[in-house]
Parts: C-alpha cells; sequence; structure tokens
C-alpha cells in the first residue's frame, strides 16, 4: 500500500470510530458541532499513533482508540485556537469555523468535550491492560495541559504583547510545547501500547514536531488557501516571530529537510519496518494543507 494509500486507511478507521464514539446527541447543536469538529484534517497525530504502534506489534483494533483519542484532542485544540479571544479564525478544513457556524458559547463547550472524550477513548477496554490505559491518559494530559500545547499556547500570547520579537531558541521552545507536545505523544503512544521503552522514539517525535511547525510557516508564506482550508499569510500580518520571518524561506526550507532527515536516520533501530513513518516524515513538509 503507498504512502496516500495507508494514510486515508487510517484515516477512515479513525472516522469510523469517532463517528461511533459522537452517535449520541442527535441533532443538539453541542453534537453537531463536535461531528463538525473531527471532520477532515490530515490526521498525522492519528496516523502516527497507529503506525508507531504496529511497529510495536499492535494492531488496529487497538490502536484505532489511541488515534481517536488524539484526534479529538486537537481537535478540540483546533476549535479553541479559532475563537474571536484566541487566533480569531473563520475557515478551518475548508469549513467555517465552529463559532463562526454556531456561536461561541457552543464552541467552547464542543472543544471541552472533546478534550474529555479524548480520555474516554483511551480508558476503553480495547486499548489493553489497566496500566497502560493511565500511562497513556497520564502522558497525555501533561502534553495537552499547562506543561505541553496550553503552556505553548500561553507563550504565543504573551509573545504577541512582549515589546520584543521572540528569538529562534524561544520560538522552538515555544512551538515544542503548542504543536511538537502532542505529535511527541502521538509517536511515543505506540511504544506504550506494546509495552517498549518510548525513549526509542523520542528523537524522531522531536525532529518530526519541529520539521511540520517549520512547515506550517513556509505554508503559511506560500502555500494556497482554497488546498489548505484555511486562511493564510496571517503571522506575516500581525508581524509575528516565526521560524521563516527569523531564518528566512531558504534556510527554513533547508532546516526543515535536515530535520526530516534525522528524524528518518533515528527510526534505523527498526530497519525498513518504519519506512512508513519515514513517508510521513517526508510527507510532513511537502504537504500542502
Ligand atoms: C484553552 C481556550 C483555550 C485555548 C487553547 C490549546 C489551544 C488553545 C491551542 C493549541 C495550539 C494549537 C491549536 C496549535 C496549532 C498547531 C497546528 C499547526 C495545527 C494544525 O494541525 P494540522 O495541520 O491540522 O495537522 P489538520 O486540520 O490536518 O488536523
Amino acid at each position: 500500500m503507498s504512502f496516500p494509500e495507508r494514510r486515508a486507511a487510517r484515516a477512515a478507521e479513525i472516522q469510523t470510530c469517532l463517528n461511533a464514539a459522537l452517535a449520541d446527541g442527535g441533532d443538539l447543536p453541542l453534537a453537531q458541532a463536535m461531528r463538525h469538529a473531527v471532520s477532515g484534517g490530515k490526521r498525522v497525530r492519528g496516523f502516527l499513533v497507529m503506525e508507531s504502534a504496529l511497529l510495536h506489534g499492535v494492531g488496529s483494533k487497538c490502536s484505532v482508540w489511541g488515534g481517536a483519542a488524539i484526534e479529538s484532542m486537537h481537535a478540540y485544540s483546533l476549535v479553541h485556537d479559532d475563537l474571536p479571544c484566541m487566533d480569531d479564525d473563520d475557515l478551518r478544513r475548508g469549513q467555517p469555523t465552529v463559532h463562526v457556524r454556531w456561536n461561541e458559547a457552543t464552541a467552547v463547550l464542543a472543544g471541552d468535550a472533546l478534550q474529555t472524550l479524548a480520555f474516554e477513548l483511551l480508558a476503553r477496554d480495547a486499548i489493553g491492560a489497566p496500566h497502560i490505559r493511565v500511562a497513556l491518559m497520564a502522558s497525555l494530559a501533561t502534553a495537552a495541559g499547562a506543561r505541553g500545547m496550553v503552556m505553548g499556547q500561553a507563550q504565543d500570547i504573551a509573545a504577541e504583547t512582549a515589546g520584543e520579537p521572540l528569538t529562534l531558541d524561544q520560538i522552538t521552545e515555544l512551538q515544542a510545547n503548542k504543536t511538537g507536545a502532542l505529535i511527541e505523544w502521538s509517536c511515543l503512544a505506540g511504544a506504550v501500547l506494546g509495552g517498549a521503552d518510548p525513549a526509542q522514539m523520542r528523537h524522531y517525535a522531536r525532529c518530526l514536531g519541529l520539521a511540520f511547525q517549520i512547515a506550517d510557516d513556509i505554508l503559511d508564506i506560500e502555500g494556497d488557501s482554497a488546498l489548505a482550508g484555511k486562511r493564510l499569510q496571517k503571522d506575516a500580518h500581525a508581524g509575528k516571530a516565526t521560524f521563516v520571518s527569523v531564518l528566512g524561506l531558504d534556510a527554513a526550507k533547508s532546516r526543515a529537510r535536515d530535520l526530516v532527515t534525522e528524524a528518518c536516520d533515528a527510526l534505523s533501530v527498526y530497519g525498513a519496518d518504519a519506512d512508513c513513518l519515514r513517508d510521513c516524515a517526508r510527507f510532513v513538509i511537502s504537504r500542502d494543507s
């Protein structure tokens, strides 16, 4: 199976799982908004969970719950990130954002409920033994919370009001929290599911997370809004310090390529079994959305 076919297959498995989890609630605005928020997207994080699980001998019947959990957590972060008090976006995945389609209160509540749904999914028996489920829940809480993604968002907001533009080291730290923490959790989750040492995946995960964000900054400058499904060039208009504004476009591209090479090399212990994760790293810097 080619990488695009494999990613589509994983995305379909994850969507089936999320559809089942969100089948209750009927036509209530909250339920509709949650289903809207988990639709579409590249499913990179869910793909990483399922493929890193397979690399550690764990099949999709089990890992799909982890893939659905991280996509639910990610969807919450996007719904809240799009709110007027955050990034104030009206377009996401080619669709109106949740607060535009419904209203702000519904968007806040849908985000809250998607966040708790992530933990509910990780509690399912199908995931594995209780100690594995607890390890996944605890590590996701850390990755998503005030020492991870939410911290990154807070650092980003603080930077907007600070007089000085951020340095490269500060941008790297902020993005490791804001974007990197969930990507790292996704890569390590497969090892946890397989009862292996998650440290083996950490270097790949960190290089991938950073490459992902550099690619996002490049896309913000060079991308096509119709293909990306979201408004672009927002950071440049806001005068925000990004990898591109600090490094320049060419150096940013070169750094992203180097990080992908480093990520691929970091999987050498797994040999050709990890080729699918190497393809994913290459995809992350070549995507148009
Ligand atoms: C708690 C009110 C409140 C807000 C928190 C958690 C949060 C807001 C923001 C998190 C940070 C965030 C949304 C980072 C964005 C990272 C990013 C590049 C998202 C886009 O990911 P893709 O490209 O999207 O994988 P798709 O649509 O493909 O899933």
